[in-house]
């Protein structure tokens, strides 16, 4: 950019992403700042955290796509990009740093500098962004900001944040009651102590509204009336509906295509614009093509600006039709046609995901950034009437001068001295390799591994189980590397149904001594699906669904006397943790089965010679 675009500025603008580890406070703080901001009328009854705005966002508690919006503070318009904090959405937080000039770092005032803040502060570093570090939930009662604001410190030294960086801004918060202060002894007011840093520390963007035309795309959108949505800032000149715009994509290539509407945000809500100028971030329909890193350019002098990459996706797993027993009972989209569409068009704004054909038209490879990332989509789908079945997730290796690579993942676990050394051995059998052991502070001991991505499929639940729930447990992406070796899958065996019928209480209560079931008296089960986990490595086949014969001496009053212990109720991360090579996860609107691939035992037994 030359120096004469980069001196004229949009004065009344402020661009920030608000950008932290996962759950320290990101969506409550828009909140209030939306509130504060006057986004709502009085009479307006918002609910808390508004921005999550879709179910599973809300069910969560987590962010999972970011979202613009925006609030006016005096004479200033401040755009503020809410970010997901949770690794397997760190893309989103990278490609949308593009669209602002500074960032919000926020801490929780407890829990410190965690993994994922490391990261997202290097991406806004790297960006050459400034920070405002807003150290969060400063009403916490065990609060230690003195502490955090010194890991904090050493953080920024860490990452060699330059001098201009370093001399950041300190701003101490409270989300959650809406107050934010410079110095911990100050009233608990309000947010303008945040809102006047924003302003005083935060540049404005570059403005030049007469120079021809370039935004950068960096999200998607998609709307059923006006179809794609390309959303950025606009680096300098302006852009009006109805005129006819360059598109420059990545690969070189150029098409023109007409500018349909401009689309503001406000708010909550999305405004449609007649024209928008340079520093103002906004989406753009119109261009179908239009991908992350194009450039929308005056057609006169279309230069792109430098492209912005995303992040491979790490993790796969085949989506299918399903073919249970039970196919079809449940569900209002069950055919190929109806999955192979569905996947298409999630393409179009999830844009870290791919999906490929796999010879088989019933099925579909689908590959993602780790297991949210799938199960999201999966739980999407079920929620709007899809029925399919998917397979264990597999991660994706690298060939590199013929040798195999693997995805590796950075983990930090917290845990409790007493437990340190089950987690040890249950790292070391998933080919951990421990870098980092912290001091003891409060009974607990910081340990950080590297595991290979494989080894960490269905971990969490093992690691609550080995620490007594009280673990906490982090990993963000690290690199490819050596194949590791192999890793041993499940260690223990499936209880399989060997009849198709529902499942009895007189049968279940024989096999529970076997192991831990699934599924309770009533349940319908078909021939070949899990009902329950075997105690021993091996996959057993059981009658669940056999009557007693009734004899003279036993009685129904007998059958009542039976008590089953509670049936494990997976959730779907659970479930998708639990599975082996050779089983498959049915998923309807209403149920999801674990079922072995191939259904009858004759043809696992077949396929097992081969
Ligand atoms: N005590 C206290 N709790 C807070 C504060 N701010 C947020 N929380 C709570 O922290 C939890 C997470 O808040 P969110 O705003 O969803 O966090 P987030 O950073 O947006 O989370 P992700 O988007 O999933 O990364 C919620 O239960 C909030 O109520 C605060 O200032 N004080
Ligand atoms: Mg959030």
């Amino acid at each position: 950019m030359n120096a004469e675009v980069q001196n004229k500025l949009r004065e009344d603008i402020r661009n920030i992403a608000i950008i932290a580890h996962v759950d320290h406070g990101k969506t409550t703080l828009v909140d209030k700042m939306l509130r504060q901001g006057g986004a709502f009328k009085s009479h307006e009854g918002v609910v808390e955290r508004v921005m999550d705005s879709n179910d599973l966002e809300r069910e969560r508690g987590i962010t999972i796509l970011a979202k613009n919006t925006s609030v006016h503070y005096k004479k200033f318009k401040i755009n503020i990009v809410d970010t997901p904090g949770h690794a397997d959405f760190s893309g989103e937080v990278e490609r949308t740093l593009n669209m602002v000039n500074g960032v919000l770092l926020l801490v929780d005032a407890f829990e410190g500098a965690m993994p994922q803040t490391k990261f997202v502060l290097r991406k806004a570093l790297e960006l050459n962004l400034r920070p405002i570090v807003v150290i969060n939930k400063i009403d916490r009662a065990d609060a230690r900001p003195k502490e955090v604001v010194d890991q904090v410190i050493e953080l920024f030294l860490e990452l060699e944040a330059n001098d201009d960086q370093l001399d950041f801004p300190i701003v101490y918060a409270s989300a959650k009651a809406g107050f934010a202060k410079l110095n911990l002894d100050d009233p608990s007011n309000d947010l303008s102590p945040l809102f006047e840093t924003i302003i005083s520390r935060v540049g404005p963007p570059p403005g030049d509204e007469s120079a021809p035309l370039q935004m950068l795309v960096t999200s998607l959108d998609y709307d059923n009336f006006v179809g794609r949505i390309a959303l950025g800032r606009i680096f300098r000149g302006k852009i009006r509906v109805g005129e006819t715009l360059t598109l420059v994509q990545s690969a070189g290539l150029s098409t023109k295509g007409k500018v349909t509407r401009i689309i503001g945000y406000e708010g909550l809500k999305k405004v449609e614009l007649e024209e928008a100028a340079a520093g103002e971030i906004i989406g753009v329909a119109g261009f179908e093509e239009a991908q992350i890193g194009a450039t929308l350019a005056d057609p006169n002098i279309p230069e792109a600006l430098p492209t912005i990459s995303i992040g491979e996706p790490t993790i796969s797993m085949n989506f299918m039709v399903n073919t249970s027993p039970f196919a079809g009972k449940e569900g209002k989209f069950v055919t190929s046609r109806n999955l192979r569409e569905r996947l298409y068009r999630e393409l179009r704004s999830n844009v870290a995901l791919r999906i490929e054909e796999t010879g088989n038209t019933d099925v579909f490879k689908v590959s993602g950034r780790g297991e949210l990332h799938l199960s999201i989509l999966i739980e999407t789908m079920r929620r709007e009437g899809y029925e399919f079945a998917v397979s264990r997730p597999t991660v994706i290796f690298k060939e590199i001068d013929g040798k195999t690579y693997e995805p590796i993942e950075r983990l930090w676990l917290d845990v409790e001295e007493a437990y340190i050394g089950t987690v040890m051995e249950g790292l070391g059998r998933r080919k951990g390799e421990l870098v980092n052991m912290g001091n003891t502070h409060g009974g607990h001991v910081r340990l950080e591994f590297e595991v290979p991505s494989r080894g960490l499929i269905g971990y969490r639940s093992e690691f609550l189980t080995a620490t007594r729930g009280t673990g906490i447990m982090n990993y963000t992406f690290s690199s490819y590397q050596p194949y590791k070796g192999d890793i041993p899958s499940r260690t223990k065996g499936a209880l399989i149904s060997m009849e198709t019928g529902e499942a009895i209480l007189f049968s279940l209560h024989h096999i529970q001594e076997r192991g831990v079931l699934f599924v309770s008296p009533g349940d319908k089960i078909y021939e070949g699906m899990v009902i329950g986990e075997h105690s021993r490595a091996n996959d057993l086949v059981v009658n669940a669904s056999k009557k007693k014969h009734l004899t003279n001496f036993r009685s129904s009053t007998a059958e009542d006397a039976l008590v089953l212990t509670q049936p494990r109720k997976m959730s779907l991360e659970e479930a998708i943790a639990f599975l082996a090579d050779d089983e498959l996860l049915e998923i309807t609107p209403q149920t999801i089965r674990l079922r072995k691939k191939y259904l009858s035992e004759l043809d696992r037994k077949r396929l097992a010679k081969k």
